[in-house]
């Protein structure tokens, strides 16, 4: 049974999480609106230790400063009461009309110019919570028609706009930065950006590429039919895992959103093995948030959204629980030797070897006996994958 979540797993949930109405392309709301207080009460009570939200989800689009300040302020004696902090805050650039070809790089500019001034108004609500990251997910940067979009100019204006807030949040000195989120379509056809390797290489030509990181979602990733806990490996070799969202997905279909664990359980163990014990080698590991994005399915009440909630953390704890027996196993770190896993991690080329010492050394070319791994030099890589399923069944001590 895993242990409770405390303050110290740094679980966090976003504010339009459980507050999701079920609401789809198909059916209306099920549930009722939750209010931000409540909200905060039921997570700090679960054992969550942040709040993240749109701003319109805290308040809603086009609301007077008055209103605004109202639900900022109802916010903040919440977090004051539980201890409850924000460590993320994003932007709707995504849901009123005025989007719907994007913000950034909407082909209208008073859009793209009214996106900026809606970003800049919220990098400062941001800073005022003490959010460390601001996530910026463009779920409408991108096209349905290829004739519709000049993407070479889309990634330009994108460019420019995050090198301004670059700008911005360093004029005005705030402890903050990016985070973009990829995802390959939904709602938009096709997305900009729409996958990790593709924003790696995007935030490698800003201004400020040392502000800008990366917040991969598990179902995005996989909606493009790739493997999650890879990508991450990739975001942590690059240092740019500047936050995560952490969901289920099962195959390549619309963005399900389930509870982190109820989509590919063995690359969720892979991926918390990896953020908490560093994967095989050990190495580096994830210390940012747990934060979850994720949907209560439309067919659950109040009761299964807060059921939910928990679900995703205890998952998370298990998945942690069952790595943790996995890489202390000595049979599993017989089977990763077997494997040369480790073996991965040694240099191809001895200290100073030149390509002229490699040339020479006919161990490696003319004397190597490449015939011989035909029926031989198995590498047992199922054997250690078997000692794998058998943790995460809990099915070995
Ligand atoms: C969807 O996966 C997106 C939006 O919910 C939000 O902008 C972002 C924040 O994590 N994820
Ligand atoms: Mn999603
Ligand atoms: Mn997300």
């Amino acid at each position: 049974m895993a242990s409770a979540p405390t303050r110290d797993d740094k679980f966090s949930f976003g504010l339009w999480t459980v507050g999701y109405n079920g609401t789809d392309p198909f059916g209306g709301p099920t549930r009722e609106a939750l209010d931000v207080v409540h909200v905060v009460e039921k997570l700090s009570e679960l054992g969550a230790y942040g709040l993240t939200f749109h701003d319109d989800d805290l308040f809603a689009f086009g609301s007077t400063d008055a209103a605004r300040q109202t639900q900022i302020d109802r916010l903040k004696q919440a977090l004051a009461d539980t201890g409850v902090i924000v460590p993320m805050v994003t932007t709707n650039l995504f849901s009123a009309p005025v989007f719907k070809d994007g913000g950034f790089t909407s082909n209208d500019r008073a859009v793209r110019r009214f996106a900026l001034r809606k970003v800049l108004r919220n990098i400062d609500l941001a800073a005022e919570l003490g959010a460390k990251t601001f996530v910026m997910w463009g779920g409408r940067e991108g096209a349905e028609y290829d004739a519709a979009k000049d993407i070479r100019q889309a990634l330009e204006r994108y460019r420019e706009a995050v090198n301004l807030l670059g700008d911005y949040v360093t004029d005005k000195g705030y402890d903050l930065r990016f985070a973009i989120e990829p995802k390959p379509n939904e709602p938009r056809g096709d997305i900009l950006l729409p996958t990790v390797g593709h924003a790696l290489a995007f935030i490698d030509s800003l201004e400020r590429p040392e502000l800008v990181g990366l917040n991969p979602e598990v179902g995005h990733e996989q909606m493009a039919g790739l493997n999650f806990a890879a990508g991450i490996a990739q975001a942590l070799y690059h240092d740019k895992l500047f936050h995560i969202d952490l969901n289920g997905q099962r195959g390549i279909k619309y963005d399900q959103d389930l509870v982190f664990g109820h989509g590919d359980l063995h690359n969720a163990f892979a991926l918390v093995d990896l953020l908490e014990f560093g994967g095989p080698d050990g190495g580096q590991t994830y210390t940012g948030p747990r934060h979850f994005d994720y949907k209560p399915s439309r067919t659950e009440d109040e009761t299964g959204v807060w059921d939910s909630a928990a679900a995703n953390m205890h998952t998370y704890l298990l998945l942690k629980e069952r790595a943790a027996a996995f890489r202390a196993d000595p049979e599993v770190q017989e089977a990763l030797e077997a494997a040369k896993v480790f073996e991965l991690g040694q240099p191809t080329l001895n200290e100073g070897e030149s390509y002229d010492d490699l040339l020479a050394d006919r161990s490696a070319f003319e004397d190597f006996d490449a015939a011989a791994y035909l029926g031989g030099h198995g590498f047992g890589f199922v054997r250690l994958q078997q000692l794998a399923t058998e943790h995460l069944l809990g099915a070995r001590g």
